[in-house]
């Protein structure tokens, strides 16, 4: 099997950054500590409480034509967590993911922005995902297509093999697109709580089967992509304006309150809290 290249949190940046552009996967251990996992656990714990676990997001979709066979059940999916938890939003602005943003992204845009926001914890007797790649919306660029994406996987619990540990086939970003990853080029992501995953938008990804008895695993998944593209989650909705208001102006450009160059202009700015 494959690995993916690991880092402590105190190790130089560009070391997560030149192995994520070779291996298009990175795992930095260390960046949450047990308070910050307790806050946000604490933050999202009423909305995942009420999050319907029977219910597959294609189910939720169907009816409007969006996506089938996807997203696997025996699993909470909550979304607009930029909303939910102020924890959240520091993951935003960490410099980890700053610093890997600014490499990747900023080759093809001024700004980047936050491109979807999710808790995604994962209960015994889940499914495997499909491999994806997150530039999947994008298909008007052939694969291998320019970095338009960077993904995330912030691990509250621990990542392992038996509980969904996410899958991942380094090297695909620079795969064609006619090529299919086999069994043994694909790698999972077991990593302790406090970890952070990420990804390169091209990389084949998906989330692995739970097969534990009883070990929900517990991630928080934050991606960006170049600031004139469509986000994949609507944040002006999920973070509507009165939100917004109340954020740090860091965040609240991040999330879109901003415009990239002549895109993204209103008569109606949110009125400027901090
Ligand atoms: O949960 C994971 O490990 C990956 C999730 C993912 O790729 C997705 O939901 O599209």
């Amino acid at each position: 099997m494959p690995s993916i290249p690991v880092f402590p949190s105190k190790a130089p940046y560009t070391d997560a950054i030149h192995a994520l552009e070779h291996a298009g996967c990175v795992v930095v251990t260390g960046v949450v500590d047990e308070s910050a996992r307790q806050r946000i656990s604490r933050e999202l714990q009423p909305y995942l409480e009420t999050a319907d676990v029977a219910q597959s997001l294609n189910e939720k979709y169907a009816q409007d034509g969006g996506p089938s066979d996807f997203y696997p059940g025996h699993t909470k999916r909550i979304t607009a967590l930029i909303a939910k938890s102020e924890t959240f939003r520091s993951f935003v602005t960490h410099p980890l993911m700053l610093s890997v943003c600014d490499a990747f992204l900023k080759r093809n845009c001024i700004a980047y922005q936050v491109h979807a926001t999710a808790g995604l914890v994962i209960g015994p007797g889940a499914t495997v995902q499909v491999l994806h790649r997150e530039e999947d919306a994008f298909q008007f660029f052939k694969v291998p297509r320019p970095n338009m994406v960077v993904a995330s996987m912030w691990a509250i619990s621990d990542f392992t093999e038996l509980n969904g540990g996410t899958h991942l086939v380094p090297g695909s970003h620079r795969w064609p697109a006619d090529r299919i990853a086999r069994d043994h080029e694909v790698a999972i992501a077991e990593m302790p709580a406090g970890s952070v995953l990420m990804w390169m938008g091209g990389t084949l990804h998906g989330a692995g089967a739970n097969r534990s008895a009883d070990d929900w695993r517990y991630g928080v998944f934050l991606s960006y992509s170049l600031g004139w593209l469509r986000q994949e989650e609507n944040q002006y909705l999920d973070v509507p304006r009165d939100v917004a208001s109340t954020l740090p102006k860091e965040v609240r450009d991040l999330v879109g309150y901003k415009m990239h160059m002549a895109l993204g202009y209103t008569d109606a700015p949110p009125k400027h809290a901090k």
